[in-house]
């Protein structure tokens, strides 16, 4: 199999990790995270990315459609309002691990339910930075068991 490409995309204000509330969300940088990322990757090519328009983050999860073997995904509060996110992961035939710093789950009630967990093969969360790690492995793990798969089954 061609070297994987594991998308990672970060919703709103993430780019203040490690500048603002470090008692939540700890004191590494998204510039840390990108790197734990590459390094989870294990030669896979991650593409790392960030932005605070929820228009933006549908266009790249459309992109990943056709350009990413798995798509990583911390929506941050998108993930527990929009639908139109949902949509477009549901049009994705790829793995989506959907990560998050903190543990939704053990917040504020409003966060115990996200609408991108409906597309997700799986949730990794509370592990901070490490749950960056966790879910490029697991991404790692899901692209393999597809090509482990194909392989035994090809198309003809
Ligand atoms: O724990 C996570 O990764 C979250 O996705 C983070 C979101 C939050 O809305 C989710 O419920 C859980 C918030 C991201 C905001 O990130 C900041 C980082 C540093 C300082 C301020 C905000």
């Amino acid at each position: 199999m061609a070297q994987p490409v594991i998308h990672v995309l970060n919703g709103p204000n993430l780019n203040l990790l490690g500048v603002r509330e470090p008692h939540i969300y700890g004191r590494e940088t998204l510039a840390d995270v990108q790197a734990i990322c590459e390094r989870a990757a294990e030669g896979a090519a991650v593409v790392f990315r960030q932005t605070n328009h929820e228009g933006q983050l549908i266009d790249w999860v459309q992109e990943a459609r056709s350009q990413a073997d798995a798509l990583v995904i911390n929506p941050a509060g998108y993930g527990h309002t929009s639908i139109a996110l949902l949509d477009a992961l549901k049009s994705l035939s790829i793995p989506v691990i959907e990560c998050h710093l903190s543990n939704p789950a053990a917040r504020e009630e409003f966060r115990r339910h996200t609408y991108v967990s409906l597309a997700a093969s799986g949730v990794v969360s509370g592990f901070g930075p490490q749950s960056y790690h966790l879910a490029v492995q697991a991404a790692l793990g899901l692209i393999r068991e597809r090509g482990d798969a194909a392989a035994r089954s090809p198309q003809t």
